[in-house]
This record gives structure tokens, sequence and C-alpha cells, in this order.
């Protein structure tokens, strides 16, 4: 006897495993509906068993507009292995002939798969350092996050910026002005046995933001003398922050991430999200990336263009890209 069953839920790719779960033989999808409340999308999926118990005659067939969709995907940056094996389930699904459908079960897969950081802490005291190559916005999220900790925190922090980059011109007096805005101590370090002592002689409550010098993947001098900073802090936790921006190639994030990663990060911070107008790449390499994602900045402002990492704010614009490309 065929029986029919109904799955509701917010996430296609949850509802599908769910089916997997219940009906390890595989259903034949009867109707798909959807209802948006606010911005939260929900499905009503109904499935009917199947009469075999093997799927022996599933009948896979790409729809021509998906097809075209997938390679418009592709071109934005897209894994082609990835994107095809997911196609396959879509496809099976029958999520083929709605490309809204399979665009948001794309979507909620891509969700599944990347790392944020949800459990910010404030205990103090609190060391963190920013890594990346020049120009990505390490001194600018400092003097953010700066601002940000002194609003968060009921008790009084004390806040210093440290500033290891003595490369560019007026380094110091870009972190010196931030610092006198945030009302955070600043100070020049020029050796690790004077950033060492420095931070053995913090207090309960400090805050401690370590700028650095922006460093090309290429350039390995620069790296190893960051590098030497924190092997001789070995005693005292460095949170070690890399940050990228949403206008790179996925060839550049992963280039860079790769010189950087032996730093053993905490964390990764994308800034300048309001200068791309494509996030596919990002996402793809966010996709696969162990790093978890701590801050987005979102524009020049200091200090208002920072907020919390969070994956509505991702598929929210993977959606409005998505859904752009399609129509073109
Ligand atoms: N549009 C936009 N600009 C940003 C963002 N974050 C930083 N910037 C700008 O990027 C430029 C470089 O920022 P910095 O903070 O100096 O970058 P850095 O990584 O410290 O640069 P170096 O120390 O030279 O390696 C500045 O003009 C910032 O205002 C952002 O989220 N959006
Ligand atoms: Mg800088």
């Amino acid at each position: 006897m065929i029986k029919k069953d109904i799955f509701i839920g917010h996430s296609l790719v949850k509802i599908y495993n769910n089916i997997l779960y219940f009906y390890p033989h595989g259903v034949n999808f009867v109707s798909t509906t959807q209802k948006l409340y606010g911005n939260i999308i929900e499905y009503t999926i109904t499935v009917e068993s199947k009469e075999t118990k093997h799927n022996q005659n599933k009948q896979h067939i790409e729809n021509e507009a998906f097809k075209k969709f997938k390679g418009k995907l592709l071109a934005k940056g897209l894994d082609y292995d990835w994107l095809e094996n997911i196609s396959d389930k879509i496809i099976e699904n029958g999520f083929s002939n709605d490309i809204k459908l399979a665009m948001n079960y794309i979507i909620d897969e891509i969700e599944s798969e990347i790392l944020i950081n949800n459990n910010k802490t404030n205990i103090c005291p609190k060391i963190i350092m920013m890594v990346g190559t020049t120009g990505v916005g390490k001194t600018t999220t400092i003097a953010k996050l700066a601002a940000k900790f002194k609003t968060n925190s009921y008790d009084t922090v004390d806040i210093s910026f440290l500033n290891l980059d003595h490369y560019r011109v007026a380094s110091s007096e870009q972190l010196k002005m931030y610092a006198n805005i945030a009302g955070a101590s600043y100070e020049d370090i020029y050796d690790s046995v004077a950033f060492n002592s420095k931070l053995q002689s913090l207090s309960e409550n400090s805050v401690v933001f370590i700028d650095t010098a922006g460093v090309a993947p290429v350039d390995i001098a620069k790296i190893l003398e960051t590098i030497s900073y924190i092997n001789d802090a070995h005693d005292i936790k460095i949170e070690i922050s890399l940050v990228m921006p949403a206008t790179f190639k996925k060839e550049d994030l992963i280039y860079a991430y790769n010189h950087f990663s032996f730093l053993n990060l905490t964390s990764l911070i994308i800034t300048k999200f309001d200068e791309t107008s494509s996030i596919t790449g990002l996402v793809d390499f966010l996709r696969t990336c162990p790093a978890k994602l701590d801050y987005f900045s979102i524009g020049q402002k200091v200090p208002n263009d920072i907020i919390d990492a969070n994956s509505d704010y991702i598929i929210e614009r993977l959606r409005d890209e998505w859904l752009e490309i399609n129509e073109k």
C-alpha cells in the first residue's frame, strides 16, 4: 500500500534528511509548498512511499532552466563537484522544476557547512591580534571592535592598542587616533621582549588589540616576525583573527588563508561586504574553511559598520544575488 506523509520545516536539507531517515528506500515527491513568515520560509513537502523496495525506476530529469542556473553559479565561483553532488539530490527530489526551491536547497546546504562563532565570550583579559594582507581593514576593525567592547561590557574594561606595524608610514598616527576616540591606551612595540612584558603585566579587566603590518603572502620575513612575537609569548593566550575582504576572489582567499593558517588562527573577520555585489566565491571558500567566522565589516564608518558574523546576513545576500543572476 502506498503511504502518504507530510514533512514541514524551515530547512530543505533537514527535511530531506528526515525523509531519508523515515524512508531509506526512497519516496515519490507529491507536492512542495512554501510560505513566507517575515524572513523565514516554511516548507511543506508531501511524499508517498515507494511500492518497490529499491528505487530502480527513478527518473532523473534535469530541467533546462536549472542547468542554466547551475552554469551561472559555477561561473560565480561555486565548486563544480560540490554543486553536482547537491544537484543530484535536487533533481531526485523534483526541486529542479522550481528554481527558487532549488536555490533555497543549495543555500540551506551552504548554511549548514559554514562555521560561525556564536559563543563569543567577553572574558578578560582578552588579547586579540589582527593579521592579514595589506589594506584589508585590520586597523579599522580594531577601532570598531574596541568601541563594541566598551559598549557591551557592563564592567569597565581597560582597552589598549599595541602596534607592531612599523613598516607603513603613518600606521602609528592612524591607530593612535582611533585609540584616542575609543579611550584606549596606545603603545608602539618594537621587539618581542617588550611585547611579552606588556602582556605579562595586564590587569584582570584588560582587552588588548594588537595591530600588525599588512603582509603580502609572499613576504615571508614579515610573517616570520609576527610568528616570533607569538612564539615568544607562548604562555599567554592570544586570539589570532585573520582579516580578509569580501572583495577578494576565491583564489585570493584560499591563497591568503593558506599563508596565514599556520599561525593557528582563532577566527576569521570578513570586511568590505559593502564593496561587492557578489559573495558566491567567498561563500564557497567559507564552506570549506575550518576557521570560524567572528565578525563582518560592512562599511567604512567607525565604529558602527561592524556586525557579529551571522548566517542570516550571508543567506539574505546570497538569495538577492542569485535571484538577480537567475533573471539575467
Ligand atoms: N568600504 C569599506 N571600507 C573598509 C572596510 N573596512 C576597512 N575599510 C577601508 O579600507 C581601507 C584600509 O583599512 P585599514 O584598516 O587601514 O586596513 P589595514 O589592513 O590596517 O591596512 P594596512 O595596515 O596598510 O595593511 C581604509 O580606507 C578603510 O576605511 C569596510 O568594511 N568597507
Ligand atoms: Mg593597518
